[in-house]
């Protein structure tokens, strides 16, 4: 049986790896911070409720050299998924010196560790298409990064230690650089679930408008679900890889909402106003993937359309508020 550490279990990569690991019979550990209360609310915690629980839980903090070490030391995991983060992209202004320490030292921290106690353990880190920032669609693996946040610049930091490890030490180091992929899980934060998480507030009154910021920006986004797929695949290559990952399709932040409202035959200008707190110093303003080279080499593309998602997403959200749609 192989065993799976997962930085960033409570998050919505984390969750839905953790599901795909326990499928094809993975042991799976995953680390939580000492900040991370009530284990059983977060997205894990169907996996924790069960006897025994399906996942085993750690108690440390990318910040943390040392619990870094004595985990992998006390584990010695075949598989470590790197997916922890200050993830998000418009906070990452307003801390830029945390995002660095945990975004982009936060992955050395790990490599440190593994190089010190195990070379043959395999790594994969959360690389993301925010790296390429400013450079022209579409993007693949030859793109020059341009960062446009602080969030990007830690990112493209920690991409170039992993292939760094991967050439000083001979570690398995692979860097997946994702585009944006959402689900129901997706914090409410980020723009497709404020919009999903908002339709059935609206529909009850709960909410009078949503506020939001550029509607311009474009992004590839796919399902979570399938991404995490291409994780534990690259890991499974004979070779250490750097892939792109995402559909090949492009949708602005107002397509987005046209699909959304379009579930529940709403038209979205009477309830959206634009607030000037939510742009950035700096956008990202168009990312659509060339995918090529992941379907060359490890035989990976997305099963979920775009429209698919969005409905999910939206249909989930009215769920949760008893809401048929
Ligand atoms: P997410 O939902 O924001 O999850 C982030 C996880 O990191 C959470 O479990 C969080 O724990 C944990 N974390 C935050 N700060 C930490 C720290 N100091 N020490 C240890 N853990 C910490 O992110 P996601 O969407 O699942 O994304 C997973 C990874 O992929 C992230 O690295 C993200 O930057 C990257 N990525 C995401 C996308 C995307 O579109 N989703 C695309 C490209 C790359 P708490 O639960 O305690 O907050
Ligand atoms: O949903 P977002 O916050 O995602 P963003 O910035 O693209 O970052 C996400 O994807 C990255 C992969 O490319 C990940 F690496 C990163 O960790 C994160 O998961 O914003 C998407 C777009 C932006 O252009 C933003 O300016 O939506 C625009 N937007 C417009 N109004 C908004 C809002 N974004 C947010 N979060 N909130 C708004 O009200």
């Amino acid at each position: 049986m192989k065993r799976a550490l997962i930085t960033g279990i409570t998050g919505q990569d984390g969750s839905y790896l953790a599901e795909h690991l326990l499928d094809m019979d993975y042991e799976v550990h995953g680390t939580i911070r000492t900040t991370t209360h009530d284990i059983e609310e977060t997205r894990v915690g169907h996996l924790l409720s069960t006897d025994p629980p399906r996942v085993k839980i750690h108690v440390t903090d990318l910040g943390d050299s040392h619990s870094l070490m004595r985990l992998i030391t006390d584990l010695r995991p075949d598989e470590v998924y790197n997916l922890a983060a200050q993830s998000h992209v418009r906070a990452s202004f307003d801390q830029p010196i945390h995002t660095g320490q945990v975004t982009g030292i936060g992955a050395v921290r790990l490599l440190e560790a593994i190089r010190q106690e195990d070379t043959s353990t395999r790594f994969y880190q959360a690389s993301s298409s925010e790296m390429f920032g400013a450079t022209p669609p579409p993007q693949d693996e030859t793109t020059p990064f341009h960062p446009r946040s602080p969030y990007a610049v830690a990112k493209v930091y920690a991409y170039w230690s992993t292939i760094n490890y991967r050439e000083a030490y001979g570690l398995h180091a692979s860097n997946g650089i994702l585009f944006n992929h959402e689900s129901p899980r997706r914090g409410k934060e980020f723009v497709t679930r404020k919009i999903t998480s908002s339709i059935p507030r609206l529909l009850t009154g709960d909410q009078e408008k949503l506020r939001l910021g550029n509607l311009e920006a474009r992004r590839d986004w796919g399902h979570a679900r399938d991404y995490v797929r291409a994780m534990h695949m690259m890991l499974q290559h004979p070779e250490p890889l750097d892939l792109v990952i995402g559909t090949g399709e492009s949708h602005s932040v107002s397509d987005f909402l046209d699909a959304a409202f379009a579930v529940v035959n709403l038209d979205w200008s009477e309830y959206v106003e634009i607030d000037s707190q939510f742009y950035r110093p700096t956008e990202v303003d168009y990312l659509e993937a060339d995918i090529s080279k992941a379907a060359a080499t490890i035989g990976w593309k997305p099963t979920i359309s775009f429209e698919e998602l969005v409905a999910e997403m939206v249909t989930s959200d009215l769920e949760a508020h008893g809401i048929t749609a």
